[in-house]
C-alpha cells in the first residue's frame, strides 16, 4: 500500500506542461494530473476543504484538485489513452488524464466546483455532469447548452455541488463514438454533515460498467456496434484484470455502480444481503428498502448498495448474465456438448492450421485449454483460484472479507483459508443408483400401453379453408 501511495504521489502522477494551451492560460489552469497505472489507488484523503470519507475506485483513482479562493479546481484532459484491460491485453481507448474511465471526482455538498476540460481528441467533445443540479448552461449538451469543445480548446464548467450522492460524467457530443471508446468517469458528492438518509460506512467502493467490441488480436473498439459487444468490463477492466474488493470483517460496505453500456446488468453478490440505499436521483428513504442479493442496473442508471460484511471468505461479485462473465470470443461457435468430435480436429487442422474443436464437454475446458490465441487478447475465461480455474471473465470480481484486514488497507489479502471441514468435498463412498430412477414410471400415473398406430396431425392455418381442418 505504501508503495502504491508513494507511486500515486510521485512516480505515476505526472504534471503535464501543455502545448495545446498557451502559457498565459496555463498560469490560470491547474496542472492536469495524469495517471499511468491501472491498480486500484488508495482513497485520496482530502488535503483541504471539508473532510469526508473518501471512496475507492476499482482499478482507478480520484483526481486531486487545487483549492483557489474557496473553489475546488479540477483539470480534465480528454485524450486517446492506452488502457490495459487485463494482463496481456491493452486497448486503444479514449479517456481522461491517461486512463479510461477518467478519474473519479469527489467533492462535498455545497462545494463550489470549477472544472477545466481540455480537448486533445481528434474531434469535438463536451462533458455532461449526469445527475447534477446545476445551471442549465453548465449541463454540457453539445449544441443545446453550449458549443462543442473543438480539438485543442479548453472549456470551463462551474457550479455548486448541491446534492450529495452518486453521479457520473460523460461526453454529450458524438456520444455513440466517445462512450464506445471509453470516455466516462465517476463523481461522488459527499454529504457536508450527518445526513438522515446517508450512513457512514467503513468502505466505499465505486465503478462504472462499460462494454467494448474489440476483435481478438485487435486493440481498437468497433464503435458502430449496437448490442453485440464482446468485452463486458468494470472501469474498462475484465476479469481476471479486476482487482478484488478487500474488506475487514464487520465493515459496513457501500458499493456504487453506474451503467454506461447498452444493456442492463443484474449485479449479484454472494454470501450477503444488501439494500439499495441510493440512486443517481439521491438517497432512498429507509421505508423503500428491502433485502436483495442481486440488483439490476439499467442503462444510464446508478445504484448504491450497502451491507455489513459479516461473513469471512472470498465472495463472488458479478453480473448475473452469464455471457457478461466471459471475454472476447467468436460468437459463431456451434454448441458441441455431447458431440463426439474425436478425429474431427485433426482432419480440419489439415485445412485450417491451429483449428481446435471447441467444448464437447461444455465450455469449461476453454478456461484451461492452452489453445493458441492471438497476441493482445484476454482469454475467454480463466482466472486461477486456489482450487483451479475460476472459469470467468468480464464483469466478475471477488469481495475478500477478512478478520485480519487492517482499517484502511485495501491490499489483496490473498486467498481465503477455509476452516478445516468447511469446504465442499468429494464423496468417496459407494454410489447406489438414486432411488428416483427405480420409481420412475411406476407411480400413480403409469405410462400406459405404447401407441402402435401412426398419429395423423393436420394443421389449420389462420384464415385458411375450414374444409381442411384436422382433428
Ligand atoms: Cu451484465
Amino acid at each position: 500500500m505504501d508503495r502504491r501511495r508513494r507511486g500515486f504521489l510521485a512516480g505515476t502522477a505526472v504534471a503535464l506542461a501543455g502545448s495545446v494551451v498557451g502559457r498565459a492560460a496555463l498560469a490560470a489552469l491547474p496542472e492536469p494530473v495524469i495517471q499511468s497505472e491501472t491498480a486500484t489507488m488508495p482513497p485520496l484523503v482530502p488535503p483541504n476543504g471539508r473532510p469526508y470519507h473518501a471512496v475507492v475506485t476499482l482499478n482507478g483513482w480520484t483526481l486531486p484538485w487545487r483549492m483557489r479562493d474557496g473553489v475546488k479546481e479540477f483539470h480534465l484532459v480528454a485524450e486517446p489513452v492506452v488502457r490495459e484491460m487485463a494482463p496481456g491485453f491493452k486497448a486503444q481507448l479514449w479517456g481522461y488524464n491517461g486512463q479510461s474511465p477518467g478519474p473519479t471526482i469527489e467533492v462535498v455538498e455545497g462545494d463550489r466546483v470549477r472544472i477545466f476540460v481540455t480537448n486533445r481528441l481528434p474531434e469535438r467533445t463536451t462533458i455532461h455532469w449526469h445527475g447534477q443540479r446545476l445551471p442549465n448552461g453548465m449541463d454540457g449538451v453539445s449544441g443545446l447548452t453550449q458549443p462543442a469543445i473543438a480539438p485543442g480548446r479548453t472549456f470551463v464548467y462551474e457550479f455548486t455541488a448541491r446534492r450529495p450522492g452518486t453521479f457520473m460524467y460523460h461526453p454529450h457530443a458524438d456520444e455513440m463514438t466517445q462512450m464506445a471508446m471509453g470516455m466516462m468517469g465517476f463523481w461522488v458528492t459527499h454529504p457536508k454533515a450527518r445526513h438522515p438518509l446517508i450512513e457512514t460506512v467503513d468502505r466505499d467502493f465505486c465503478f462504472l460498467m462499460n462494454a467494448y467490441d474489440i476483435e481478438p488480436g485487435a486493440s481498437l473498439p468497433k464503435i458502430m456496434t449496437m448490442l453485440d459487444f464482446n468485452l463486458w468490463s468494470w472501469n474498462s477492466r475484465v476479469f481476471p484484470g479486476i482487482d478484488p474488493l478487500a474488506v475487514r470483517l464487520g465493515d459496513r460496505v457501500r458499493i456504487r455502480i453506474g451503467n454506461l453500456t447498452m444493456t442492463n446488468h443484474p449485479i449479484h453478490l454472494h454470501g450477503h444481503e444488501f439494500s439499495v440505499t441510493g440512486t443517481d436521483g439521491g438517497p432512498t428513504p429507509p421505508g423503500s428498502r428491502w433485502p436483495e442479493v442481486t440488483v439490476d442496473v439499467a442503462v444510464g442508471q446508478m445504484r448504491q448498495i450497502e451491507f455489513v460484511a459479516d461473513a469471512e471468505g472470498d465472495w463472488a461479485l458479478h453480473c448475473h448474465k452469464s455471457h457478461h462473465t466471459m471475454n472476447a470470443m467468436g460468437h459463431d461457435v456451434p454448441t458441441m456438448i455431447g458431440a463426439d468430435t474425436r478425429g474431427v480436429a485433426e482432419r480440419i487442422a489439415k485445412l485450417v492450421p491451429d483449428y481446435m474443436a471447441m467444448g464437447e464437454r461444455g465450455m469449461g475446458d476453454m478456461a484451461e485449454m492452452e489453445m493458441p490465441i492471438p497476441d493482445n487478447t484476454a482469454r475467454m475465461m480463466g482466472g486461477e483460484g486456489p482450487f483451479g480455474s475460476v472459469e470467468m471473465g468480464g464483469m466478475f470480481s471477488v469481495m475478500k472479507v477478512r478478520r485480519g484486514q487492517k482499517v484502511g488497507d485495501y491490499a489483496d489479502p490473498g486467498w481465503y483459508r477455509h476452516p478445516p471441514g468447511t469446504n465442499a468435498f468429494e464423496w468417496t463412498g459407494a454410489l447406489d443408483a438414486p432411488a428416483r430412477f427405480r420409481a420412475e414410471g411406476q407411480g400413480a400415473m403409469p405410462v400406459g400401453k405404447p401407441i402402435d398406430r401412426p398419429i395423423e396431425v393436420q394443421v389449420r392455418k389462420p384464415g385458411g379453408d375450414a374444409g381442411h381442418a384436422g382433428h
